[in-house]
């Protein structure tokens, strides 16, 4: 069925909400990720606002660097529960265009308009007035590609930020893929991004060449995928996060792993996205679920429920830590999930906990504590990761 996609994600998300509360950073570089109790040198960044981009600085880049790059930038800690709060003003506006908006974190979210034409005008006419009721109302920017498919939305929306605006025709797609670099289809990280430069394809139009055959030979399934990607193929629906059932998040691994250390770390971060997830859409979960698929294919799947409700990916990670303890790894790991079931609605008392900075229960304070004890601080020490990617 031929579909329409909007995707919306808002410009440099948290900057642009400490720069709207605090006009006086209008226009300056702003850079959000600053831990003031652990004093100038620790953390990350967690988003900046495009002036302070000019100098270089970007997500995940070392608070101290950041520091370095500009000196004289206007330095914040995360407010959480602020950008939680504006959150949800921006996915009510949202809702009001269509009943199948699936939010993928704070500040993104896909929006399947198909059928709806008839009563907002034209896709693209619902993606401009979206645009103008979140400036009017909230004061932020948001950037919305339309397209027949989520994954072209989502680069649409993507290419022309900040305040960007891109639609993409059914018969446009492939004219529109085809000089991208590859880095931007999903799936592709800087591994495959490599093997691909060595076959002398850079471009979404040169991966579109390779027959579907070589393209499985070279990169296994994924290999299939990713050539359906190249044609601007995505039969992916867009889930209501209103009947989401589970959140889960999963990792192929390039080469198969035994390393016990390898398959901690990886689960700790599958288990920090998972949390993020959950707490981008206000919701709780009470069960964790693990799964292992072995080299062989075989898939061992195990689930944990807590009495309470959890949210905080140390929490789910706890879970999962207990889990694996119990497994005997007796060959190579192909692929980790890490998932979370039973989910309800986040009540006001919990939402207060989503507070980033102020928020760990003593509970994960000591979960974290004991995992450390135990591998050591590298393992858990660089906080919360609060990229839903
Ligand atoms: P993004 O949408 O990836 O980034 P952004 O909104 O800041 O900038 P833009 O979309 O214009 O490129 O992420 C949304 C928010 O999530 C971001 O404002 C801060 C948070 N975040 C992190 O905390 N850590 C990260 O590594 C990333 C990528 C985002
Ligand atoms: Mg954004």
């Amino acid at each position: 069925m031929e579909r329409t996609i909007i995707h919306v994600d808002m410009d440099a998300f948290y900057a642009t909400v400490e720069q709207r509360d605090n006009p006086d950073f209008l226009g300056k570089p702003v850079i959000v990720g600053a831990n003031p109790r652990h004093g100038r040198g620790r953390g990350v960044v967690s988003t900046a606002s495009y002036e302070a981009r000019k100098y270089g600085i970007h997500s995940a880049q070392p608070i101290s660097q950041a520091y370095r790059l500009c000196p004289n930038g206007i330095f914040l800690p995360v407010r959480g529960k602020r950008y939680v709060h504006v959150s949800r003003a921006i996915m009510a506006i949202l809702r009001e265009y269509s009943p199948v908006v699936e939010t993928v974190s704070l500040d993104e979210a896909f929006l399947d308009v198909t059928g709806t034409e008839r009563l907002f005008g034209h896709a693209e006419e619902i993606g401009k007035q979206m645009k103008v009721r979140i400036k009017e109302q909230e004061r932020l920017t948001a950037s919305v590609g339309i397209g027949p498919n989520k994954l072209v939305a989502k680069i649409a929306s993507d290419l022309k930020k900040p305040d960007g605006f891109v639609v993409v025709g059914r018969e446009e797609v492939r004219q529109f893929l085809s000089p991208l670099p590859v880095s931007r289809l999903w799936g592709i990280g800087k591994k495959t991004e490599e093997k691909l430069a060595n076959l002398g394809i850079t471009t979404i139009g040169e991966l579109a060449l390779l027959s579907k055959k070589t393209s499985q030979d070279c990169f296994g399934k994924l290999g299939v995928v990713l050539w359906q990607y190249a044609q601007g193929i995505d039969d992916s629906p867009v889930i209501s996060s209103r009947e989401a059932k589970s959140i889960s998040n999963e990792l192929t691994f390039q080469k198969d792993v035994t390393d016990i250390q390898v398959l901690r770390e990886t689960l700790l971060q599958l288990s920090e996205k998972v949390g993020y997830r959950l707490r981008s859409q206000n919701m709780v979960g009470r069960t964790v679920t693990l799964k292992i698929r072995w080299s062989d294919f075989s898939t061992y799947i195990r689930h944990k429920t807590y009495p309470k409700s959890i949210f905080m990916g140390d929490t789910i990670y706890a879970g999962i830590f207990a889990l694996i303890e119990n497994i005997d790894i007796h060959q190579p790991v192909r692929l980790l999930g890490v998932g979370v079931t039973q989910l309800s609605r986040a009540d006001e008392h919990q939402m207060e906990l989503f507070g980033i900075e102020n928020g760990k229960s003593q509970i994960v304070d000591e979960t974290m504590d004991r995992i450390k004890n135990k591998f050591g601080e590298k393992i858990i020490g660089r906080g919360l990761h609060q990229s839903g990617r």
